[in-house]
């Protein structure tokens, strides 16, 4: 069947597999039509649900469920055309028999995303905030869902809408300046021009330099646990995890692989990995882990070094500092053993910032050579060290503040760098007066461009396509 953009589309909303409701939805200009050849029950207004019996138009006596149907009239809907929603008993079939059912009566099975688009196309969201369905429908951590929610709320969407106003501005002064260039106007404007295409860099750097936020609220940010075998790493690790994911034996070279538990913390997730212990090994498996150990610790953004003495901690602080870029958290393990005179925690992370005013209160006077005290049995010492964690991971990366919206997909980031580059060629252009103006002021369309093609502001056919179908269907 040819796709055409004003067929009546229909498919299944939700997830496939048994569940106690499917909905089947149908969006275009024969959605109430269709809606009438397969439900009995339409009622008469608008947003408002009722019972119906469904069956398909040629078997018309043999029921196919009853369920609730709910119709919205465009624009107002969600795709901004004529929707019908039919909410059916889940499982495999009753969703898929009623899809048959809408076919038969005359609507095509919807393309992945193809809801959303129409959504776009009607005006009803722009592209960025049609990303931001997708990655809500995606979002595996509370990071990620925050990102998604603002998102779709237009605080991105906004911020390029007002970004590309003012460089459409600018674009009017210039338009001015190559009409009149003898006006004595000229001069000031010029000072305005080149006011106003900084700001608008400015605005641009801000937006990419939150790349890496998005990219730990997805992610997460990869905290390994190091040290000698025996230290406690894999107890520790379930006792932050709160759950025996990992198994804790006093056999040492127990952990030979390394297992990855994701842990949906804020600001950003955490993917602790529990390691083999780092020591010269004559096992070949226990090397192995050994080595994938230390890939680990090297690509770390924290490192938990893990010790049970004092003396050992400080060996091994120094031997991990080597081999990582990541923050590295001092870690005294099984303080249940510690006897009352032995040393209490005190604060210690090599390569991070050392201390602030919170934390030094609980130190023992000599915060260089500082460390978290724990115990995986009793938990003294577990939420000391999750603040520790949060700290070192946005002392490398700071939260996201609130009113920055940030930048999720490597397609802003493209348009975005894009744009950058455009104003500023335009910008060493115009301040030297080395390009007639003219000339210079493709440079700013370009930037105008970019902006528009990352709203959708401009309808670019294979832009609309490389979003929409990585989409579920009927989203
Ligand atoms: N008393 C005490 N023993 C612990 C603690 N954490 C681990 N252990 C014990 O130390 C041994 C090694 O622990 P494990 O977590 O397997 O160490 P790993 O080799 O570093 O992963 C086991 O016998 C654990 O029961 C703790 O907090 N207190
Ligand atoms: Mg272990």
């Amino acid at each position: 069947m040819p796709v055409r953009a004003d067929d009546t589309i229909v498919a299944c909303a939700t997830a496939p597999g048994r569940g106690a409701i499917a909905i089947v939805r149908l969006s275009g200009g024969n959605a109430m039509a269709i809606a009438r050849r397969v439900a009995t029950g339409i009622p008469a207004i608008a947003r408002l649900a009722g019972l119906t019996a469904l069956h398909s138009p040629d078997q018309p006596d043999q029921p196919i469920d009853h369920g609730l149907v709910t119709w919205f009239e465009g624009p107002h809907s969600y795709t901004g055309e004529d929707v019908v929603e039919f909410a059916v008993h889940g499982g495999a079939l009753v969703s898929t028999l009623v899809v048959e059912a809408c076919v038969t009566a005359g609507a095509r099975p919807a393309l992945a995303g193809e809801f959303t688009e129409r959504a776009v196309l009607n005006g009803k969201l722009d592209l960025v905030q049609a990303e931001a369905v997708a990655d809500l429908i995606d979002a595996r951590s509370r990071a990620a869902h925050r990102a998604a929610v603002r998102q779709l709320d237009g605080a991105l969407s906004k911020r390029l809408t007002a970004m590309r106003e003012a460089l459409l501005q600018v674009d009017a002064l210039l338009a001015y300046d190559i009409d009149f260039p003898e006006e004595d106007e000229a001069a000031p404007s010029r000072a305005r021009v080149l006011a106003a295409c900084d700001e608008a860099i400015g605005q641009v750097d801000q937006l990419l330099a939150t790349l890496p936020a998005a990219t730990l609220g997805r992610e997460g940010a990869l905290v390994v646990l190091a040290g000698p075998p025996n230290a406690g790493k894999s107890a520790l690790l379930n006792a932050l995890v709160g759950e025996a994911r990992v198994i804790v034996s006093e056999i040492p070279g127990t952990t030979r692989d390394a297992v990855e538990v994701l842990v949906d913390d804020t600001p950003y997730p955490l993917r602790l990995v529990d390691t083999a212990g780092l020591r010269a090994s004559g096992d070949r498996l226990e090397r192995l882990g050994i080595e994938v150990s230390e890939r680990y610790v090297a690509q770390a953004h924290v490192v938990l070094v893990c010790a049970e003495t004092p003396a050992s901690l400080e060996r091994t602080v120094e031997a991990v500092a080597g081999i990582t870029a990541g923050v590295v958290v001092a870690v005294l393990t099984k303080a249940d053993l510690l006897t009352p005179s032995s040393p209490r925690s005190s604060r210690r992370t090599a390569g991070g910032p050392r201390s602030s005013a919170t934390a030094t209160s609980w130190g023992n006077g000599n915060d260089n050579a500082g460390f978290v005290r724990v115990s995986a049995f009793t938990g003294e010492g577990l939420d000391l060290l999750r603040e520790e964690i949060r700290r070192a991971v946005t002392s490398r990366v700071a939260a996201p503040g609130d009113d920055t919206p940030i930048v999720t997909r490597a397609r802003h980031e493209a348009a975005l760098r894009r744009a950058g580059e455009e104003l500023r060629d335009f910008r060493a252009a115009w301040a030297v007066g080395a390009l007639p103006a003219p000339v210079a002021a493709t440079h700013l369309r370009a930037a105008v461009t970019a902006l528009e093609e990352l709203i959708g502001a401009v309808d670019v056919e294979d832009v609309l396509e490389r979003v929409f179908r990585t989409f579920c269907v009927g989203k």
